[in-house]
Parts: structure tokens; sequence; C-alpha cells
């Protein structure tokens, strides 16, 4: 398949982005045509941002999974959909063909539905990187289940939280998973979640280490014996069920600047659509393409670019179950090489962890069959830029850096490889169908070349976020009440001398650690909970790898003898409520907190001195009590 819609010059990206601003639902129309729907759409676009609501392609029917696997199989059954490299080296990789994957999506479809699943039921995903991950996923899309992925490095309790707000029913999990040279447990960790969640009816486990897992007659099931269950039944297709083009595909969890996560909702025929034109256009994927995409599928990353965009595309797309520095710091160079990998996206923070251990690593493999490299998930800086250039692209080898959210679905703002120019540390252009605006803080349109100010869009793409579940009002006060008629991202932006966008990062109080989203709101409740801590605040600060470390300030009421162990404490207590990944870097002990007369932590302040900032404090004249920030510099940690 030749993609009719895919960009090959820059008069043609130019052409397009012209016509999508112009004729926007002409525009999209005629990429849409080319899917497979069970019911054309009546109308293309409603939409207003002020409740918010969009729809796109009202009264079309289709099935995702239909577009993402079935309609291949007559050109393509033999070709690698899915090709899987396990975390040891020397364990047998594993090829997933077209007609192998629908093969298994439906068969798991008919397991689900053997259990009761249904239409707009919820179900939680919390595995590995294993293909019967991206099984899961197509298997309830097939039958019109929402699923929830949750990254595998959560807590028991961010587990609870989200299956108690999606009130999912269903789970599916591995005993354990594989990541380096540990053995993460997984059943266990949904064993200490349901202790809250005693609506939930059925657990499947998938085997992957073969731990020992506790498994509950009437609730927990194995995979393999319910798909046992199937093939005695004769392994019939699955019939796709039929959606509407608005009904939801997914919800995936983020973190804002308040302390609950929310449940980012996507929807079936604009996520489809808008993931696989930007995966088309932005890495210019070509027939027998080999695309590998290190992300989880935990995060929108992988949804959109490990699963949905290639299969939607027809692609082959590379599934990596292990880390970058397993065996060593050669892993993703071998896995290039190995598999003669053509597209390869990562990030920033996997890059400058890698740059650390020197190209002896690199030297050693050919990587020649790469022709774009990737980056997304946060600023990229200059020096790592130009070291995945030299060194892994060989200068040859466009980057594109990739701009986008949980929240748009898929990548807004990006040079297309080799199509339109890169600018190192740039996002660089809108994609066709997306109309970003700068804002200054009175919520006026920056206008010209030149400017900075906070990045919002102002007309609705395919796959913008539908509405955050079970709690519509929370999805317009984040993101459509800040300014009038726009969608605020929470970014802020450059926009140079010729309209290339540099994104700065975050301009609300969200985190940004080893391109993870953490609120700091969420890591100051966790922090808060320990035994001792009367009150804490977090910060972000530069961090050499991470791209952002997490500081945090605490006041503790009980003796500290042992300061370090207390530390550790504290680091186990956010651990265990939202996970490892927002463990603290620093903790500093202080007595109290620079607060404003009415009560507001002064965080300007802290993230200054958690910068190494000290002399340029600012105005600290409107603080109840000056005298504490004195205290806090000399305590810096
Ligand atoms: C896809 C993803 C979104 C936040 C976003 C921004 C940052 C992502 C970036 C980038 C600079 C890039 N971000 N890509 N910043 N340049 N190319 O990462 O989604 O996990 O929701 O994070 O990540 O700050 O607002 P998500």
């Amino acid at each position: 398949m030749s993609y009719s819609y895919q960009i090959g010059s820059l008069e043609q990206y130019h052409e397009a982005y012209r016509k999508s601003v112009e004729d926007p639902e002409g525009f999209w129309a005629e990429i849409a045509r080319t899917f497979t729907w069970k019911k054309p759409w009546d109308k293309v676009l409603e939409w207003n941002f002020k409740e918010p609501n969009v729809k796109w392609f009202i009264g079309g029917q289709l099935n995702i999974t239909e577009n993402c696997l079935d309609r291949h199989l007559e050109s393509k059954a033999d070709q690698p959909a899915i090709i899987w490299e396990s975390n040891d080296p020397n364990e047998h990789h594993r090829v997933l063909t077209y007609r192998r994957l629908h093969f298994k999506v439906c068969q798991f479809a008919w397991v689900l539905k053997n259990n009761g699943v249904k239409k707009g039921d919820r179900v939680c995903i919390y595995m590995g990187m294993v293909p019967e991950l991206a099984i899961a996923v197509l298997a309830c899309a097939r039958i019109g289940a929402i699923h929830s992925v949750i990254f595998g490095g959560f807590s028991a309790q961010s587990i609870a939280d989200r299956l108690q707000d999606a009130k999912a029913e269903y789970i599916i999990t591995c005993d354990g998973a594989y990541r380096g040279n540990k053995t993460i447990p997984l059943k266990p960790v949904i064993d200490d979640a349901l202790v809250t969640c005693p609506f939930v009816k059925t657990v499947i486990v998938h085997t992957r280490t073969r731990t020992p897992v506790s498994m509950i007659k009437g609730r927990d099931l194995w995979w393999e014996d319910e798909i046992n269950r199937v093939e005695t039944q004769g392994n019939p297709d699955f019939p796709a069920e039929t959606m509407d083009a608005e009904d939801p595909l997914f919800i995936l969890y983020t973190s804002g600047s308040t302390g609950k996560p929310k449940g980012v909702v996507h929807s079936s025929a604009g996520y489809m659509i808008y993931t696989n034109y930007s995966f088309v256009n932005v890495f210019q994927n070509k027939p027998g393409d080999v695309h590998f995409c290190t992300a989880d599928i935990g995060w929108i990353t992988g949804h959109s670019y490990i699963v949905y965009g290639p299969l939607s595309a027809g692609a082959t797309s590379l599934m990596f179950e292990g880390i970058p520095t397993f065996p060593d710091a050669g892993r993703f160079w071998a896995i290039v090489d190995k598999y003669k990998v053509n597209i390869l996206y990562t990030a920033p923070t996997a890059i400058r962890s890698l740059m650390v251990f020197g190209t002896d690593f690199v030297t050693p493999y050919k990587l020649d069959s790469l022709r774009v490299l990737g980056t997304v998930g946060e600023p990229i800086n200059e020096e790592a830029w130009h070291w995945y250039d030299e060194q892994i692209g060989k200068k040859r080898c466009p980057i594109v850096d990739t701009w986008w959210q949980t929240e748009t679905g898929g990548i807004l703002i990006s040079n297309l490889a080799g199509v339109t120019p890169a600018i190192p540390a740039h996002a660089t252009l809108p994609l066709p169908g997306v109309q970003p605006v700068l804002v200054d803080e009175n919520g006026k349109e920056v206008k010209g070349n030149g400017v900075s100010g906070n990045l919002c869009i102002k007309f609705p793409w395919p796959s913008i976020i539908r509405t955050t579940y079970g709690d519509h009002e929370r999805c317009r006060t984040t993101y459509f009440a800040t300014y009038e008629n726009m969608y605020f991202t929470g970014d802020g932006a450059l926009r140079d001398e010729k309209g290339n966008y540099r994104i700065t990062g975050r301009v609300d109080d969200v985190l940004n650690v080893s391109g993870h989203r953490i609120g700091t709101a969420e890591v100051e409740n966790a922090i808060n909970m320990h035994y001792g801590v009367v009150e804490s605040a977090v910060v972000g600060y530069p961090h050499e790898i991470k791209g952002q470390g997490i500081y945090a300030y605490v006041i503790y009421s009980g003796k500290r003898e042992d300061e370090e162990l207390i530390r550790k404490d504290i680091s186990a207590t956010v651990s265990r409520i939202i996970g490892p990944i927002a463990k603290p870097d620093k903790i500093q002990f202080v007595t109290g907190l620079p607060k404003t007369r009415s009560g507001k932590i002064m965080r300007r302040i802290l993230r200054k001195i958690a910068e190494g900032e000290l002399q340029n404090l600012g105005d600290t004249t409107t603080l109840l009590d000056p005298a504490v920030v004195e205290e806090i510099k000399t305590g810096k940690q």
C-alpha cells in the first residue's frame, strides 16, 4: 500500500497545510475515505471549545481493528506486523505476521467474550512489553471494550485509583515482567490493588516469568487456559463490533497540576485517522520498513506509534521488552542491526543515558539500515541532538523532533523526515490540520514571528482529547477554560523568525522526569502520607540524564537522628503510593516553606534554590516569613 496522502516535498507540505486550514473538513474527509468503514459518516465535524464538544465523522461506523488487521490480509498477510525482541537477547524473538496477529486478536476477543466482556466495558491492562499486550489492546478494540493500559511501574495504590475511576471490572495482567536483570512482579501488585476494588470480576493472567502467584478461584484465570477453551470451540473469526466514530477507544491516565491523574479519553475514528496520518508523514514510512519505537505501550507514545499508527498503516512495528542498557549500553544498536531497523523513535532521556557510556558501545554496529531518527517526550538539548545525529544517524538520517501529548493523541508539531527542514532542538512546524497559537499571560494572541508565549491550539484536529473519563467539567477547566476558544497545552514555546516552534517545557506544575509526566501535587500528597511529615513542596530541577529531577522540601516533625534513613523511608512511601518513577531525587528537610501572606507556597523561589541559583531569588518581600528562605538556602542539598 502506498499512501495517497503521504507528503513528499516541502511544496506539498505547504499545499497540504494551506488546504487543511482553508477547508479542514474536505481535507480530513479525503484522508478518511481511504479507510475501511462499516457505514460512511454523515457530517465531518461539529465542534465548540466552550463545553468542549468535538465530534469528527459523525454518523460513521467502523472498527479500528478492521483497519489495523483485516484490511491488510489481502496483500500483506505474510508481512510481519509485530516483531518482538525479548529482554534476553538469547531468547528466541517472535514474529507475528498480519495473518497471525489477526488470528491471535480474534482468539483473545473470544476469550473476552467468553468471560462476559461487552462493548463499552472498561478493561484495565497491566502487563510487560510482550506481544500479548498488543494482542490484548487490539482484542479490546475488536470487541468494543475500552482499554485502559497502566504502565508497569505504577504501584498498587495508583492502579486501585485508576480502577475505581474507570470502574473497570476486568483486568489483563502477567505474572511478572523481565526488565534488564530484574524480574518485576505484576500479578502480586494487582492483588494488592484489588483489596480496595471488590468490583473487579475477572483477572486474566498471561504467563511470562512463571513466578509463583496467587490465583483466586472464581476471579483469576490463566490466559493460556482460556485460549485452550477457545481452541476447543474451533477458533472462528471474531466479527468486529460496530463502533460509532465517536465511541471511546481507550482511556489513558496522565498527570496534571492537581493531585489526581486524569483519564484522557480518545475516540475510535478520529484517533485512528490522525495517528495513521501523522505516522505516515512524520516518519515517512515506506513499504517494508521496520519501525522501532522504544516507548512502553503503557504511555501514549506506545499506543500511537507502536500499535495503532503503524498497524493501521500496514507497517512493521518492532516491540522491545527490555531496557537500553541490558546486557550492555549497545542494546538498541544491536537491535537496529539485527532487524535492519529503518526508523528509530526514542526519548532524549534514553539518548542522554547512552551518551554517558561513550561511543565504544556504538562503534561495533553498522547502523546502516537507519533512515530516520525521532525523539519525543521532552525538549531535547543540543548536545544530545548532535550525538544522536553524528553517532547514530552518521549525519545522514533526518531527526524528527516530535512534540505532542497524551491529550493530543498524535504528533502535532514536528518536521517531516527529509521533507521539511530539521533544526536542532526545534519541533519546527505544525502538521497539516494543526493550528498553533502563542498567547501572553493575559490570554492575548501573540502574533508574528520571533515571539514567545503559552502554546495553544485554536482548531480541533481529529485525535484531540474528547473528555476526561467520568468528569467532563475537569476536561473543560483543565484545557479549555484558561484561554477562550483554545485548547491550552500547558507548554511554553518560542516561534522563531521563520515560524518554527521550539518547545521550552511545562509552564504549569507538571514535571517531566525521563519523559514521564508527574504532577508536583501528586508527589507532595504521597510524601505527606509518610509518618512524621507535616508538609512538603516539590519542584523540578535540571538533571543531566532525566531532563528534570524531583526536589522535595520536607517539614518533618519527628526526630531526625538518621536523616539518610528517613529520606529512604519517604522515598519508599512515594514508591508505594505512586510508583518508583515518582521517587524524589533530592529531599531537603526544612522547618518552614516560603509562603505568601495568603498561604500560597512560592514555588518560584524553591525552584531557583533547587536549581542552585541562590543569588537571584527575585522579590521575597511579600513572604510571610522571609527568614525561612535564608535557612533553606543554607541547607540546600
Ligand atoms: C508524547 C508525550 C507531554 C509533555 C508535553 C511536553 C513534553 C513531549 C516533546 C515535549 C519538547 C518535544 N514533550 N514531546 N517537549 N519537545 N518533542 O510525551 O506525551 O507523556 O503526555 O507528555 O511532554 O511538555 O506537554 P505526555
